[in-house]
Formats: structure tokens, C-alpha cells, sequence
């Protein structure tokens, strides 16, 4: 671009936010919470759906003309692979779309007839854009170090290490540090040690419920692939009271790390967003037990302190934008049945009580959901003993085995210790179920989300 057509692109864009007629949406969740699929499916519902499958989302009743990807996404930025996501889930058998490893973006064009007043007179229809990125869950971890001194960094890095699930992995690489010379910077030993803590992180990824593994562009770089940037790991406490020329290293390249790879990655994704949904696979949680619904309660109330809420006004759409409305959905509500949403909500609810109290003293309005964005599973009943009880029916994703099944309340309350001790959650994964070309992906509430984070722009 030169410099012409950049400054006619940004005074575009400019006008757009101006006039409310583009909308940043994003989607916030740690790795496997189902960003890419709530992407994919948001982007096939618009562009394919009709009233039909998405009663909830008013526009569409009679105002819809419809959602188009626009073709005109700048080159240099990649786009967001939609068709190869949904192309898995058509796969004989059906497959879910791979760990996203980089970002990228697609923008859709929602085109729809004006509500009432002046335009609805004048204009045969109104265009809004709607801005989608993806990107990989381990990145957003990275947000609260922004916050953080290396100290407050290595302390809460060696506290988490201590806890119960994590403690047996971390226990070699701890003594490592423990036997290593603090003056020595040679660049061969400071590549060996970042390497060992990687790999440590790589161990702690693999265990159930370890959700809160840092820097996250050690387990999937992107672009900073072999830079020196990505040469940092926590000190122990102590060591950093002891000093030498590996502390000062690590600290500078904390700084660094902070300054060259997180803050840009915030600034270009995060800062300008308008609405916002919160994406938390709860039942995950559960299922790695106590110390994984901890942990996940602490890196989502820490990564959640990066973003600004607050009502929603044209000076700030253009200079300090905030998100105005913020959906939490509880992702993957077909793993258990519908009976159980309600205690889905309320859990996702107390996980979050700190951070739902925040938004709503910014007066930012929000709402908390359970939902699925593509329906792994067909809800029913069967009979025993005389009694009708729910029951589920999908394919197992790890056997590929055909399954009716009950998959087990969800606590309605925050589960205690003893709960833990005594009972055992096994929500199953389920495998996408067979999906005939022209048919439209099955959902959970996707019109009810789409018409709260979306609705009252779409007027
Ligand atoms: N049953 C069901 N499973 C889902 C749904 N959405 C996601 N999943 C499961 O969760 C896994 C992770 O979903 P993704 O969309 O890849 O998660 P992500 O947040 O993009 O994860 P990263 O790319 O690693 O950050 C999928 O492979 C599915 O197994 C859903 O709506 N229903
Ligand atoms: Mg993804």
C-alpha cells in the first residue's frame, strides 16, 4: 500500500467505527475452549442460515438480506481458514478443525433492511461489518504478565508449580535451577536452560487442567519462531534475592518480552474491541478435577483484567474504544443434557463472580450463557424401570464408539474438596456428528447469542 491509499484506508475505517457501522467482536477463551469452532460456525450460521435455524436472532425474521465474507481483506493479513474448518467437519468420519498456531482474521459484511425512522424510509438496506479473529488460546496467557514484574512473574509462576497436579512435572527442572551458575550468560547454557523450561512447559500442556502455562509463545511461537525474544523462564524466588548476570538477563528479556511480543499483540487484537464473548469449557474443568478448576479460576480472573468495559459512546468508539456488552458462555453444552444447563450457568457464574462484579460496576451490560457452536450430540430420553430419564446419543471422540449415555449432573453449587475426593466427572468428548453437505450445523443457542451480542446493532 502506499502512503495514499493507506491514509484512504484508515480515514475508511475511521468513518466506519464512527457510525457504528463496523463491530469488533472478540472472542476470548483458553486453548480448547472452542473459539475456532464458535468462529466457524458463527461464520457459516450468518452467511447460510435462515430464521429457521436461528429463531432467536431477530434480524433474520424478516429483515435479513443476508452476510457475505469480504473478499477485499488486505493479502498481507491472514485469513481465517473457514472453509478448510468446515471442510474437517464434512470428512467422512467428521473431524474437529486442528489447535489454531497463528492468528488471523475475516470480515463479513451483514447486509439487512433498516428497523424504523429516517433510514428504514430512505436506505433499501444497511451494511455492517463484523471483524473476526482467531488465534491461539496460549497467547492470550500472556496478557497478565503485562501487568507483572519479573519478580511478581517467577513467584507466581514457582507457587503454581507447587500445587498439587503440576508439582511431580516441575520437580527435575527445579533442581536443574537449583544446580545452575548465575553468572554464567554463555549464550549455549541460557539456550539449553530455555530449552529444558520449555519442554517443561510442553509437560505441563499435556497434563489435565494445568491451564496457566507462560510465556505461551514457547508452546506455539507464531512469528517469534527462533528469535532470542522467546528465551525467558522463571527464576526461583530465591535466586533472585541471590542476583548475578542470569537474573539481569532474564529480567531484561522479561521487559523485552513484555514490550516486543505481548504489547503488540494486545494493541492489535484487543484495545479496540466493541463487544466481547468469554468462552469457558467448564466441563473440562471438572474433569481434571479440583486443582484444574482452581487453576482455571485464576487465569481466566487474570487474563480477564486486560480488558475495559463500559458504556458504550461515539468519542470513545474512536479514540479509547471499550467492549459495551459481554456474552460468558459455558462452551460444549451438548456434553451433557439439557436438564443440566441451568447448573452450567450457575457454575460459570461462581467461577467468574469477581470479574461479573467488575463489568457491572463499569455498567457494561452482560449475560452468561450455555451454549454449543456445533452440536456434537442429539438430546433424548429413555426408559428404565418404568421411568422416562434424559439421555444423550453421539460418538465417543477418542474410540469413535457409538454412545447413549447419561454423562452426569452438573453441581449446581461450587464443588468442595470433599465433593472431589468422593466423586469422579467424566463428561466424554464427543466426535462432530455426520454432517450432509447443504444441511446447516445443529447448535446450542447460537440465535441467542448472536442476537445479544449483535442484535441492537443490527437495527
Ligand atoms: N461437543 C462439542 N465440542 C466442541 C465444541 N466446540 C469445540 N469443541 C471441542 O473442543 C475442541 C477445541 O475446540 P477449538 O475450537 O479448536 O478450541 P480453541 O479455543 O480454538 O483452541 P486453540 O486453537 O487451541 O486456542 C474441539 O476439537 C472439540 O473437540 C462444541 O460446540 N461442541
Ligand atoms: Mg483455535
Amino acid at each position: 500500500m502506499d502512503w495514499l491509499q493507506k491514509a484512504r484506508w484508515h480515514s475508511e475505517q475511521l468513518t466506519k467505527r464512527t457510525f457504528h457501522r463496523q463491530l469488533r467482536l472478540g472472542v476470548t477463551g483458553l486453548s480448547g475452549a472452542g473459539k475456532t469452532a464458535l468462529l466457524t460456525a458463527m461464520v457459516h450460521q450468518l452467511t447460510q442460515s435462515n430464521s429457521s435455524v436461528l429463531p432467536f436472532f431477530s434480524v433474520m425474521q424478516q429483515r435479513w438480506l443476508g452476510a457475505r465474507i469480504d473478499q477485499n481483506q488486505s493479502p498481507q493479513l491472514p485469513r481465517f481458514s473457514f472453509e478448510k474448518n468446515l471442510s474437517y467437519l464434512q470428512q467422512q468420519p467428521a473431524r474437529w478443525p486442528p489447535s489454531t498456531v497463528g492468528w488471523s482474521q475475516l470480515t463479513l459484511a451483514l447486509r439487512y433492511q433498516p428497523e424504523s425512522g429516517l433510514r428504514a424510509r430512505f436506505q433499501d438496506y444497511q451494511d455492517t461489518e463484523l471483524v473476526l479473529v482467531d488465534y491461539p488460546g496460549e497467547w492470550l496467557l500472556d496478557l497478565p504478565m503485562l501487568q507483572q514484574s519479573y519478580r511478581q512473574w517467577c513467584e507466581q509462576s514457582w507457587t503454581l508449580f507447587a500445587k498439587p497436579h503440576r508439582i511431580a512435572a516441575a520437580q527435575d527442572f527445579q533442581q536443574r535451577l537449583q544446580g545452575v551458575d548465575l553468572n554464567d550468560t554463555s549464550v549455549l547454557s541460557v539456550q539449553d536452560l530455555c530449552s529444558d523450561y520449555c519442554a517443561l512447559l510442553r509437560r505441563f500442556r499435556d497434563l489435565a487442567g494445568a491451564y496457566l502455562n507462560q510465556p505461551g509463545r514457547l508452546l506455539v511461537p507464531g512469528e517469534f519462531e527462533g528469535t532470542p525474544l522467546l528465551q525467558l523462564l522463571p527464576l526461583l524466588p530465591e535466586q533472585l534475592d541471590q542476583g548475578g548476570a542470569l537474573v539481569d538477563l532474564m529480567q531484561k528479556q522479561f521487559a523485552n518480552y513484555q514490550s516486543k511480543v505481548i504489547e503488540p499483540f494486545y494493541q492489535q487484537y484487543f484495545s479496540a474491541l466493541d463487544r466481547q464473548v468469554v468462552l469457558v469449557d467448564i466441563l473440562g474443568a471438572l474433569n481434571a478435577g479440583e486443582s484444574a478448576l482452581l487453576e482455571l479460576k485464576q487465569s481466566l480472573l487474570l487474563i480477564l483484567q486486560s480488558f475495559d468495559y463500559g458504556p458504550e459512546h461515539w468519542l470513545r468508539r474512536i479514540f479509547k474504544p471499550r467492549i459495551s456488552k459481554v456474552l460468558f458462555a459455558a462452551s460444549k453444552a451438548d456434553h451433557v443434557t439439557p436438564d443440566q444447563h441451568q447448573a452450567l450457568i450457575l457454575l460459570l457464574q461462581q467461577l467468574l463472580l469477581q470479574h461479573l462484579q467488575t463489568v457491572k460496576f463499569q455498567l457494561c451490560p452482560y449475560e452468561v450463557m450455555a451454549i454449543a457452536a456445533i452440536k456434537a450430540s442429539e438430546a433424548g430420553f429413555v426408559i428404565q424401570n418404568g421411568q422416562q430419564l434424559p439421555c444423550l446419543r453421539g460418538r465417543s471422540a477418542t474410540t469413535g464408539e457409538a454412545l447413549t449415555y447419561y454423562p452426569g449432573d452438573v453441581p449446581r453449587y461450587w464443588p468442595d474438596h470433599q465433593l472431589f475426593t468422593k466423586h469422579h466427572f467424566d463428561f466424554q468428548s464427543l466426535a462432530p456428528l455426520p454432517w450432509p453437505q447443504q444441511h446447516l450445523l445443529g447448535h446450542i443457542r447460537m440465535d441467542h447469542l448472536l442476537e445479544y451480542l449483535l442484535g441492537d446493532k443490527l437495527t
